[in-house]
């Protein structure tokens, strides 16, 4: 089986030499993306003997992903990994994700930082985490513990058959979402983090609101319907309970409740909006869904 390992990396001179010398033990292929970094990440990466591909300006960690996937692809890797390049994932930990794809058990294995007991995660990050895990649990049948785990291994078919869009961090809830779609196989295997000094790209609360906004964005997208159509209709429930109770009490006192009035009208408009949003979404996705399978 052909491992490929690939690492998105920005600013990361002081890892990326002890990370490929480690690697080179066990892949067959290493792909550094070096994303406009400003420090010697691409040079020590080249002369280590990596593929390194280098973005010409920074264009973030999903474009990387991106580029990391087109190029295992077109390598005809059998499998992918890609790692972080922070220093925060142990090479020990390579042959447990790549196991159940092996086996043929799993399409996508996602290395997950809260299958260990003793994770050593600070408490804000593993808030942020859960809380951007749990929209995309509830809001599509992904069932997983660590939806931004950037250790994870892709067998050929899933990078034959997704390309990632996303140019931010919203990439990792993006990929889950699209080989949901296509039914992919997704497990979970637990892995170590290592947590030591400050190894963060982002700052956590920008980070946070972007993955959250990009998974929204994905989520309407592949359901408009369940997604704005929903709470459309309730939204027009409430609104016209409003309007009717409005319209009672003029007929019985001739009197009209401002506040009742607004709600009925707010929320009917709202609800409306909504609801033919829904609709042109969906007409939309399915007529994009219908051209790109012709
Ligand atoms: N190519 C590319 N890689 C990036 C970018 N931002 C971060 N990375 C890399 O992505 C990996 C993870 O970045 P981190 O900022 O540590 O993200 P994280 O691990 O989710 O966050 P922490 O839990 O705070 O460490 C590292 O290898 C970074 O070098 C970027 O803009 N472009
Ligand atoms: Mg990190």
């Amino acid at each position: 089986m052909q491992v490929t390992v690939g690492i998105p990396a920005y600013n990361e001179e002081k890892h990326i030499a002890a990370i490929i010398l480690k690697l080179q033990k066990i892949a067959d292929k290493i792909i550094v993306c070096n994303d406009g970094s400003s420090d010697l990440t691409g040079l020590i990466a080249e002369k280590m003997g990596a593929i390194v591909i280098n973005q010409p300006k920074n264009l973030g960690y999903g474009a990387a992903i991106r580029s990391l996937f087109l190029k295992a692809s077109e390598l005809n890797s059998d499998v992918l990994v890609t790692f972080d390049a922070d220093g925060q994932h142990r090479v020990e930990d390579i042959e447990k994700v790549l196991e159940p794809i092996k086996k043929n058990e799993a399409d996508i294995v996602i290395g997950s930082r809260f299958l260990n007991q003793d994770t050593n995660i600070p408490k804000y990050r593993e808030f942020g985490i859960k809380t951007i895990t749990s929209i995309a649990n509830i809001s599509t049948d992904i069932k997983v513990s660590d939806s931004q785990s950037g250790f994870r291994a892709y067998n050929n078919k899933v990078l034959k058959e997704i390309v990632p869009s996303d140019h931010g961090m919203g990439v990792s809830t993006e990929i889950l979402i699209k080989a949901n779609n296509k039914k992919f196989r997704i497990s979970e295997v637990p892995i170590t983090i290592l947590y030591e000094g400050d190894t963060s790209t982002h700052n956590p609360v920008s980070h946070g609101a972007s993955v959250i906004l990009s998974t929204m964005k994905f989520i309407s997208i592949e359901h408009p319907l369940k997604f704005y159509g929903i709470p459309g209709i309730i939204f027009l429930v409430i609104g016209l309970f409003f309007v009717v109770w409005t319209i009672q009490e003029f007929t019985a006192t001739r009197q009209i409740w401002t506040n009742i009035t607004l709600i009925g009208i707010g929320s009917t408009l709202i609800g409306t909006v909504l609801i033919l949003t829904s609709i042109m979404l969906f007409s939309l996705v399915s007529v994009v869904r219908e051209r790109r399978s012709d």
